[in-house]
């Protein structure tokens, strides 16, 4: 793995409803992030946070049901051009986020950088939907479709091209709350999608064995996209939109072990840490944690 980290923070709150989830890049640095990761002689070169504007009404959904859509192209453009830069240093682009809209800006930031950019998408949710299938009008439930080129051009065409990523370069993991719009989607694109059901009957081992297989010969780059939502809300309160039955703290530990065992991660964000509504700053530990296994840590 790449040993030089440039860490991003992009402090975002406008992609949903529930505030303190800007504080998310926070908590995980106070987490002790920087620490865990020099342990496993990284370099680690923190970039600080991305502005983001500040939206007149903060629930405007006036916009075709894209609340906050100009102030969140804005921040996300502003990402975009921070991955860009990193990359283009030769260093490995960590984002901690802030809501998941902000992937939107890692990916175009990213993939310029590839013929054929993989996706692991580890969420509760497939983040698939448009203004028009959208139940909430939140933009965090829109970056892996906008990031297909599907969708409102100010969020399709941010970094100035579209599409970012193919749809068979993805991989969905933990999904257990999807959209019809999104299930639509899903099929008409052919997203490889690891449910909760496929986790039950297959085991997080054969889930990622199959993962690496599968992108292995098909990408020059692999993205880590993890929400922490895709964990349980007993192992990861701290998060905007809980939805029981999810991964386990000791599957997803395991996931970024084999992860880190591939060698196959290129760039990585851990977005939807919400200190507010956390028990003591244990979702960003959970993150920290997972970061740690994603990046060498073993237990012998
Ligand atoms: C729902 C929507 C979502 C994250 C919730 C929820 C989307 N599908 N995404 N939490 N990270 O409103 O579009
Ligand atoms: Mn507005
Ligand atoms: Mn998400
Ligand atoms: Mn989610």
């Amino acid at each position: 793995m790449n040993k030089q980290l440039s860490v991003i923070g992009v402090p975002m709150d406008l992609g949903q409803m529930r505030r303190g989830v800007d504080m998310g890049p926070s908590a995980i640095r106070y987490a002790g992030m920087v620490e865990r990761l020099e342990q496993l002689s990284y370099t680690i070169e923190d970039l600080g946070d991305i502005e983001i504007p500040r939206p007149k009404h903060q629930t405007d959904v006036k916009h075709d049901n894209l609340r906050n859509l100009h102030e969140i192209a804005e921040g996300t453009s502003r990402l975009a051009e921070a991955v860009d830069q990193v990359i283009e240093n030769g260093r490995f682009p960590l984002v901690l986020g802030g809501d998941h809209s902000i992937a939107m800006g890692t990916l175009a930031g990213v993939a310029k950088h590839y013929n054929n950019l993989g996706v692991i998408w580890y969420d509760a949710h497939g983040d698939l939907n448009t203004a028009d299938s959208s139940p909430s009008g939140n933009i965090h439930g829109m970056p892996l479709a906008a990031s297909l080129g599907i969708g409102h051009e100010k969020l399709t065409g941010i970094h100035d091209y579209s599409p970012k990523i193919k749809p068979e370069n993805i991989v969905i993991i933990g999904a257990r709350s999807l959209d019809e719009g999104e299930k639509v989607l899903i099929k008409e694109q052919g997203i490889k999608v690891y449910t909760m059901h496929e986790v039950d009957r297959m085991g997080m081992t054969k889930v990622i064995d199959e993962t690496v297989d599968y992108l292995k010969d098909r990408t020059d780059g692999v993205h880590l996209s993890l929400d922490l939502d895709g964990l349980d809300p007993n192992d990861a309160p701290g998060v905007g939109t809980p939805v029981m039955g999810g991964l386990s703290y000791r599957e997803s530990h395991l996931a970024m072990e084999m992860l880190h065992q591939s060698q196959m991660i290129t760039s990585a964000e851990f977005v939807e840490v919400n200190p507010i509504l956390d028990e003591k700053n244990k979702t960003a530990g959970v993150a920290v944690g997972l970061m740690g296994s994603l990046f060498g840590e073993t237990l012998k």
